[in-house]
């Protein structure tokens, strides 16, 4: 089984099973009608070398139990975090020969597989509005006595009542989250085994953790242990302490306070990078393994898709790249790589079949994250892996607009200047012999471009924003003793 250690070199594809690849052709799928479009674990299969092939060395995939199965006023449960029956598997994705089958292909591919899984609410079957859930039909917990009163979360809450977080139920009347009473000890002993089982039975080797924040904390530390693998959760707060807390229960967390810096800072030519700057830095030194074990991303399935609010090229590729260079675990969103622009979900829930998973130098974003991918990955070889345990440090710039982070042997430098800059002279970014990154005059590559650069005699730097470009350089010696890679 993976812990932690064993995946913090690892880069993350997080897919919907329902829209990542079909193994059948059926109907077009209507994205409006938030319904099953029939993706499938063999459907994945089919696609997974399109994945590895990109650079990727480990899968996400969606929730993997059997959920409700009407159609609800936010229509069906192809997203799988509507759990009815956690001793079955989803159905519509596949059998247990399919989901083993899926396993067994990715560990041939030396990837890893994370599943999704949720212990905060389940829904009830039949009946299921504000006044008449129907408890009966909840497989797995078929009795009001399994759950917490019934009380939606009102939005005032997540700062004022975090009692009221865990406690009360997430949804609406139109589709309630019935909250599962985890301060009652079966229910504990309930989930707990059965994420042990779950990970055992399909030889799982990673969980990420819906709704981490709306479960007391010291319910995960137990449940944690008892999966036996590296757990991720969810905590969607933009608060650094806040989410902090939770790096103490649980390996890591997907790292939205710096997910809503960053789309904030390369949104738009006038972004705030200073904000990116502290918040990362303050993450680093409050996140109890600072954002070694945590994951890194600029897309989810319940945000809009980064290019939902500009189509303007160099930034879509400075949010990317930053996802990829710093001390978190990067994970790249299906789609991201066609350049979907999808706005709030449903929208950034597109089916992939339709681009017909191209992966030539037409798709542009393909390339990019091909290079993030091997940099990333040489960057840990030509170190002895010290790469994953050395925290990034931000090397001040005097131009504003410009970031540049050193993670050695990387050295990756951002701009939200944007593609479309008219000044005279493009800015640079200016990286002094002080920072210590190069020994001497050496020869770096930026691997976006292939361009090599000549440190100074004392290892200083100095490079143009070319386009509105980010840039990440390795020394070029760096790609001489990386075996097995094809980059520049
Ligand atoms: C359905 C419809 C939606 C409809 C909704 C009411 O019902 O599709 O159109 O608006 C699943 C499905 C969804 C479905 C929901 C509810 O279930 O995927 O399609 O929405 O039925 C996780 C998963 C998510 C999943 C669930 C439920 C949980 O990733 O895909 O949704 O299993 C909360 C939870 C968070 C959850 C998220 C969707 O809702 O905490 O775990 N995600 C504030 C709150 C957050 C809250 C967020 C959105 O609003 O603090 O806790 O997330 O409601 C920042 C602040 C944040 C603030 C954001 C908006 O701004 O710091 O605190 O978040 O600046
Ligand atoms: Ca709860």
């Amino acid at each position: 089984a993976a812990d932690a250690d064993a995946w913090r070199s690892r880069r993350i594809y997080q897919l919907l099973t329902d829209r990542f690849g079909r193994s059948v052709t059926t109907s077009a799928c209507d994205i409006s009608a938030r319904a099953y479009c029939t993706g499938s674990w063999l459907g994945i299969v089919d696609h997974l070398d399109y994945v590895r092939d990109m650079g990727f060395d480990a899968i996400w995939i969606s929730p993997i139990v059997s959920n409700i199965e009407s159609t609800t006023a936010y229509g069906q449960a192809f997203h799988g975090y509507w759990a009815n029956d956690i001793n079955q598997l989803n159905q519509h994705f596949g059998s247990a020969d399919d989901l083993n089958r899926l396993v067994k292909e990715v560990h041939d591919r030396k990837m890893y597989i994370m599943v999704d899984v949720v212990v905060n609410h389940f829904v009830a079957n039949s009946t299921n509005t504000s006044t008449t859930v129907d408890f009966s039909s909840i497989t797995t917990f078929p009795s009001a006595n399994f759950f917490h009163a019934e009380h939606f979360i009102q939005s005032t809450d997540y700062t004022q009542n975090q009692t009221a977080v865990e406690q009360g139920w997430l949804g609406d009347d139109k589709v309630a989250l019935a909250d599962l009473d985890t301060e009652n000890p079966d229910v504990v002993n309930t989930m707990n085994a059965w994420i042990g089982n779950i990970t055992k039975t399909y030889s799982i080797d990673g969980v990420r953790i819906d709704t981490v924040k709306h479960v007391r904390k010291d319910f995960w530390p137990a449940f944690a242990k008892a999966s036996g693998v590296y757990t991720i959760g969810e905590v969607l707060d933009n608060r650094v302490d806040y989410v902090a807390d939770y790096t103490k229960v649980i390996d890591g967390v997907l790292d939205y306070p710096t997910y809503f810096a960053a789309t904030q800072a390369f949104g738009s030519t006038t972004g705030n990078l200073s904000v990116l700057v502290d918040t990362v830095t303050q993450s680093q030194n409050s996140y109890q393994h600072g954002l070694f074990y945590s994951g890194s991303f600029i897309e989810n399935h319940d945000q809009p898709r980064f290019p939902n609010s500009t189509n303007n090229t160099a930034l879509i590729r400075n949010a990317i790249a930053w996802s990829f260079t710093n001390d978190a675990l990067p994970i790249l969103y299906y789609g991201q790589e066609q350049g979907f622009s999808g706005g709030n979900d449903p929208w950034n829930r597109e089916p992939l079949w339709p681009t017909g998973y191209p992966l030539g130098e037409e798709r542009p974003l393909v390339t990019h994250i091909r290079s993030l991918n091997q940099a990333r990955k040489i960057a840990g070889i030509f170190s002895n892996s010290s790469f994953y345990s050395t925290a990034s440090t931000f090397i001040p710039q005097s131009s504003s607009g410009l970031i540049a982070l050193s993670k050695p042997p990387m050295l990756s430098v951002f701009t939200n200047i944007g593609s479309n800059f008219t000044g005279k002279v493009p800015p640079k970014w200016t990286i002094p012999s002080s920072a210590k990154l190069f020994k001497g005059k050496k020869q770096v590559v930026d691997v976006l471009t292939c361009a090599y650069f000549k440190t100074d005699g004392s290892g200083g730097l100095i490079a143009y924003a070319d386009n509105g470009f980010p840039r990440v350089f390795l020394p070029a010696e760096a790609l001489d003793v990386a075996e097995n890679t094809d980059l520049c």
